[in-house]
């Protein structure tokens, strides 16, 4: 008997946390938390662990399928799959270009190092120049922001809260999530330890999320109006204490008409369109201000608004002109194994690029405009390939972009499950999962509350045919006739695919041997405020952009939105929620990750919202609106601002019948509920307006209409 234990980490979300596995003959025996870690120390979630589940699930896709004159998917060897592939990929080139290929890239391609610059390699060895990502239903708005005001679409400062004395959180769930651009395993003890130390911990939510729990309190916003509460925070600061005077006259440029722009909004006038009582907004400025240290943070339910890059803009500026950007306790780089704002370096006028829906961010169109760019009468998409996603659940609209899909000449899945959109697929290609391949945690890059690299080998070998993507489009390539990796074996490109991380690591001085040799990685020790406005900055004359100039648009729109916003009716508004059962779309098949009152999505509400429309806990509910309807049951939520409806996304599984446990309790689809097409966007960075969506609730056996 051969027993081995392998140090490794999880590639489900951003902490990257370490795990131990044990392989016995080959094969996973256990699945653990790395307690000698050095930065995760021995924390991992339920999620991480269940990667075993994942990659022992019988329902996994073991071998390429092909969709046969039958309807249905037939098992095919990899060189048959991949030469069809690339002859259907050929013809559609020579007929229509390159112009009528394109890609989807999902979330799970970002934790896995090697698979997106595949794709992307590959995409572009074909001329491919029109993708989407996940990306614009998650944090676009985030690179579009600092690219505007910092220059550079990689550079995000995090909170130092080890150090800080107030933090302040809008739309973010830490304790359910582990957060987004910023990744830090546990979070919630790191929080526990800040409140112990003194700091306030405040939270912008519509709903009283479970992480203020005990460590701090919740801010019920109106869902949607973030930008309105930031700018009355700053005009507050500026009318009162004043900007960090020396600081903004050093390193900011256009804070005129910053100034100008809050200015429109004092907390008097946005109070009743934000919800919140002017007195509270002026005493989270004043105690934002004073602070001798503050430290701010936003996350997907700000992203998701119809405002997520000017929002971000704004938290970026109450950071700066209180002094506390780059400095100890406030929001400071991490500088991980390589320096990354260079690589993000990009004036932001010149992001945009000119077509049928107007100017859009160029690198990453709007996935809400996936099914109208696919059917554009001029220039049709007829190939698409979709790495590690699920837009048909993870897009707004789900009817539109399945007509879209199907009408396909060639779609590709590659992923780990026959999900609903492989469902509609030609071809279905079985990837490696985390426990599979050789990764390094890149995707914490510059975001990462202590900064640490480390590679994995992998823990075991692929389970039936599954393969990596990188392999996946280098033989692609070859089958097609292009360059191609593989060209000298398979052992030389196995170290080729390696080479930008070795680059990257060789600019700090490491090399990609070395940490090999290093079962925890390579650390990095605490941040190092002072460098911010020398090394980071990527602005042409080295300032902090204030007020960018592209902006004038959307800060028109912004004044044309709070006026529709001031005179709506209160209806009831939409909003998503993440639970500890559910990651998007894809562990919707773990047995153990549903516990029996979790297998059905529910609309959470507020009692009082309920009474009014004499709605009873777990009556079966119709939520609608002019995007669609859905019909679901009712759970009581006294959690959610009244006003505020709930529904956890990733629902919806009853088009994928190969994955049998999230078939026997699909869930619905709440994303058939959201704004689709042109004007579903937020025109600076193309992120889908997703939260604060007008919804009707009634009882589902009630009149319809
Ligand atoms: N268990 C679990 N963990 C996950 C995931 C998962 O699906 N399940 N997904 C992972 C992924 S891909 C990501 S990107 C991260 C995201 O991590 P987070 O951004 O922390 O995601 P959420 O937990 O959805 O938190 C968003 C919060 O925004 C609030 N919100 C909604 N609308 C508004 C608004 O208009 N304004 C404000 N201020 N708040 C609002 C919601 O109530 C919610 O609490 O989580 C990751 N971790
Ligand atoms: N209403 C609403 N909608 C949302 C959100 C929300 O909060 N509310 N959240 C949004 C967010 S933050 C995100 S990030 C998107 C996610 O959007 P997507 O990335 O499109 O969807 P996922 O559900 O994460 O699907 C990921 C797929 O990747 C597969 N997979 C996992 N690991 C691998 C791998 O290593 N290789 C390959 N090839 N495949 C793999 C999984 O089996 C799964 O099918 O959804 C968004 N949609
Ligand atoms: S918190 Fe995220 S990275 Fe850590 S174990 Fe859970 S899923 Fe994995
Ligand atoms: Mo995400």
């Amino acid at each position: 008997m051969n027993e081995r234990r392998i140090h490794t980490f999880c590639r489900v979300c951003e902490p990257a946390c370490g795990l131990v596995a044990t392989v016995r003959d080959g094969a996973l025996q256990t699945l653990e938390p790395d307690r000698d870690h050095p930065v995760t120390r021995g924390f991992a979630c339920h999620k991480g662990l269940a990667a075993k589940d994942v990659h022992l699930d019988p329902d996994r896709v073991d071998r390429p399928l092909e969709r046969g004159a039958d309807g249905a998917f037939h098992p095919v060897g990899w060189d048959q799959a991949l030469r069809t592939i690339a002859g259907r990929l050929r013809g559609i080139i020579d007929r229509a270009g390159p112009d009528a290929v394109s890609a989807y890239i999902g979330n799970p391609a970002g934790f896995n190092a090697l698979a997106g610059p595949a794709v992307r390699g590959f995409l572009r060895q074909l001329g491919v120049e029109r993708t989407f990502s996940s990306g614009t239903q998650d944090c676009a708005n985030k690179f579009a922001g600092s690219e505007a005001v910092f220059g550079t679409s990689t550079l995000h400062p995090i909170p130092d809260l080890e150090h800080t004395d107030y933090l302040l959180i809008f739309g973010e769930n830490p304790a359910v999530s582990h957060m987004s651009f910023l990744a830090i395993p546990d979070p919630m003890a790191v929080l526990r330890a800040a409140k112990a130390r003194g700091a306030t911990i405040r939270f912008v939510n519509p709903r009283r999320i479970e992480s203020a729990g005990s460590v701090g309190d919740v801010i019920q916003i109106r869902p949607d109006t973030d930008l309105y509460l930031l700018a009355a925070m700053l005009d507050e600061i500026d009318r009162t204490v004043g900007f960090a005077a020396a600081v903004v006259a050093e390193h900011g440029r256009n804070v005129e008409a910053l100034r100008t722009f809050v200015r429109r909004y004092p907390a008097d006038r946005v109070a009743s369109t934000v919800g919140i009582p002017a007195e509270e907004i002026r005493r989270l400025a004043h105690e934002f201000a004073a602070a001798p240290r503050a430290a701010a943070h936003m996350s997907t339910g700000v992203n998701m608004g119809r405002q997520g890059t000017t929002a971000y803009w704004l938290l970026h500026m109450l950071s700066f002109v209180t002094g506390n950007l780059d400095r100890r306790g406030g929001n400071v780089v991490s500088e991980g194994f390589y320096r990354n704002a260079k690589a993000g370096r990009r004036r932001f006028a010149d992001s945009f690029e000119q077509g049928p829906h107007g100017a859009l961010r160029r690198g990453n169109l709007p996935g809400n405009l996936m099914a109208e760019i696919i059917r554009d009468p001029a220039r049709p998409i007829r190939a698409l390939i979709v790495v590690a996603g699920n837009p048909l659940l993870s897009i707004d609209g789900e009817e539109k972009l399945r007509r879209a899909l199907a009408g396909l000449e060639l779609l590709v899945v590659v992923d780990l499950y026959r999900n609903a959109t492989a469902e509609l697929a030609h071809f279905v290609l079985p990837a490696t999962d985390m426990l599979e391949r050789e990764d390094l945690n890149l995707v914490g890059l510059g975001l990462q509350h202590r900064p640490w690299v480390q590679w994995t080998d992998r823990v075991v070998l692929p389970r039936g045919e599954r393969r990596e993507e990188w392999w996946i489009f280098a033989r692609l390539a070859q089958e097609m006739d292009l360059p191609s990796v593989l060209d000298h074996g398979a052992e030389e490109a196995q170290a080729k695919v390696w080479e930008r991380i070795d680059h990257m690591l060789g600019t700090r001085g490491h090399h990609l041997a070395d940490l090999r040799r290093e079962p925890h990685g390579i650390t990095f020790g605490e941040h190092q405020p002072g460098g911010f406005y020398q090394r980071h900055l990527q602005t042409e004359d080295r300032r902090v952009d204030c007020c960018p100039a592209a902006f004038a648009p959307a800060l028109e729109r912004a004044e044309l939105l709070f006026g529709e916003m001031a005179a709506r009716p209160q209806g009831l508004l939409l909003i998503s929620k993440r639970d500890r059962h559910m990651h998007n779309s894809w562990y919707a098949n773990v047995e153990r990750m549903k516990p029996r009152h979790h297998d059905r999505t529910c609309l959470h509400m507020h009692p009082d919202d309920a009474d009014e429309r004499r709605l009873a806990a777990g009556e079966l509910v119709r939520v609608a609106n002019e995007h669609g309807t859905i019909e679901l049951p009712l759970l009581l939520d006294d959690t959610l601002r009244p006003g505020v409806v709930a529904v956890p996304h990733g629902g919806g599984h009853r088009g994928a019948p190969a994955m049998r446990v999230a078939h026997a309790a699909p869930g619905v689809n709440v994303n058939r509920l959201l704004p689709t097409g042109p004007g579903s966007f937020e025109p600076l960075s193309s992120q889908a307006h997703m939260t604060g969506i007008p919804v009707s609730v009634e009882a589902a056996a009630g009149p319809s209409g």
